[in-house]
């Protein structure tokens, strides 16, 4: 059974006119001595690629995800089948998947957990056939009515018992198809309304989780990173991963910081009022840089429209973060996307996931011109000149103090000197380089 068209999606260049091929991946194009595709990992997310059929808040679902088959186990065998037959025409090397996504719920946690020993085999006979491998793995811990309230953050401690059995589940999982990472995305980990609400309590607890699940992969093999998405707002009112900021201090408040990374998605940090490559710079920084889920927003939109990334300038950017963090470890660029509701074919996904991975090779390539070319980081460096000499230096190796620094202000070292910041030459050089015809 073929679901999508017949033939592999091929590198045709950037001159190409075939909406079915490549302009700008070119999977084994070597750049910087790493093949493109190590240094994208593209993964597809099974959820939005084999699940989401369009449905929205305002109507029913418009696509066929059903892959011909009936609904149950059968349909999430076709799925199997209809993801790697996709993964392989495209030439995605990783998937990620939530318990949900790939086997029926049944009537109760028992029924889903044998439903997942059923399909589990056939996702790792699939893998072994065609080398595709799992980049994470997650429980679904929010679509449930049982976690109306919360998973980790329930109000019922039945509740978070049964985030805790599906959280085991999801890892015994991820472990069996050797999966290098984990997430923690806080679906409903958060509040609607401050009223009904014990903020401390659901923090520790959820910590709580975190710690038990720490110990439960350590101890079962997984050697792979934990990760924590953060997101602002949506489905809840105010979530508690806000940012990558926020996320950070809960790590390493509760001592978590050496096990978790970062899963920063463009989307997530339009809705909290940030860049892409602000999150991804906060992640970086903090040592703490681990997966992106890949997709864009709408800047007119206040919510997570999980859109194929087209935008260049956003990837190039998020590029350059990528490589100045030293490049992906165990994480990748996951598809956290879906083709819009009236794009209902398989074609379009096809199109939708073509879209996206040129976009981020074009932000790739883009990224090594600009390091190559310099003058970004020379400007950077330049600016922040007076902090290798001098008082800066001496501000920098901390052997200075209030009194000294005081005093040699006071003394008429004072008046900076009417240097321009330069945003719109460096705009420029940007713009120079993602235009130059060279890609
Ligand atoms: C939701 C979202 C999730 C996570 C995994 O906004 O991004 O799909 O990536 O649970
Ligand atoms: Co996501």
């Amino acid at each position: 059974m073929e679901y999508f068209r017949s033939g592999k999606i091929a590198y045709e260049g950037p001159s190409s006119v075939n909406p079915f091929a490549f302009k700008f991946y070119d999977a084994d194009r070597v750049i910087h001595g790493k093949k493109m595709s190590e240094q994208l990992r593209f993964a597809m997310s099974w959820w939005h690629t084999l699940c989401a059929d369009g449905t929205d808040m305002f109507g029913i679902g418009t696509m066929d995800k059903s892959f011909g088959a009936e609904d149950g186990i059968e349909r999430s065998i076709a799925r199997i089948e209809a993801g790697f037959e996709l993964m392989s025409k495209l030439g995605v090397e990783y998937f990620c998947f939530h318990d949900k996504d790939i086997a029926p719920e049944g009537k109760n946690l028992a029924e889903f957990s044998e439903n997942l020993d059923k399909v589990v085999p056939v996702i790792k006979a699939q893998m072994k056939k065609t080398g595709i491998k799992l980049l994470w793995g997650t429980a679904n811990l929010f679509n449930h009515p049982r976690y109306a309230y919360g998973a980790g953050t329930s109000c019922y401690a039945d509740i978070f018992a049964c985030a805790a059995a599906q959280i085991k589940k999801a890892l015994d999982i991820t472990i069996e198809l050797g999966g290098t990472g984990y997430v923690f995305w806080g679906g409903r980990e958060g509040y609607d309304t401050l009223l009904n609400t014990d903020m401390a309590l659901e923090q520790d607890n959820m910590a709580r989780l975190m710690h038990m699940a720490v110990d439960y992969g350590r101890a079962h093999g997984f050697t792979g990173d934990f990760y924590i998405e953060p997101k602002p707002k949506e489905p809840t009112k105010h979530q508690y991963d806000f940012d990558a900021s926020t996320v950070l201090a809960f790590l390493r408040k509760y001592g978590l910081e050496k096990d978790f990374k970062l899963n920063i998605e463009a989307n997530h940090a339009t809705l909290a009022g940030h860049t892409f490559n602000h999150e991804l710079c906060v992640a970086r920084t903090n040592n703490a840089f681990g997966s992106i889920d890949a997709n864009q927003g709408d800047l007119l939109l206040g919510w997570d429209t999980d859109e194929f990334p087209w935008n260049v300038y956003e990837s190039t950017l998020c590029m350059l973060e990528v490589i100045r963090a030293g490049g992906f470890v165990t994480g990748g660029l996951n598809f956290d996307a879906k083709s819009r509701r009236a794009s209902m074919n398989l074609d379009d996904i096809l199109i939708s996931y073509i879209t996206g991975m040129d976009t981020f090779a074009l932000g790739l390539i883009k990224a090594y011109e600009i390091i190559d070319d310099g003058r970004v980081d020379s400007f950077i460096a330049d600016r922040y000149a007076s902090y290798k000499e001098g008082i800066g230096k001496k501000i920098v190796d901390g052997t200075t103090s209030l009194e000294e620094l005081a005093a040699y202000a006071l003394a008429g070292n004072n008046e900076p000197k009417k240097v321009s910041g330069g945003q719109e030459y460096l705009e420029n050089v940007i713009n120079s380089i993602l235009f130059n015809g060279k890609a």
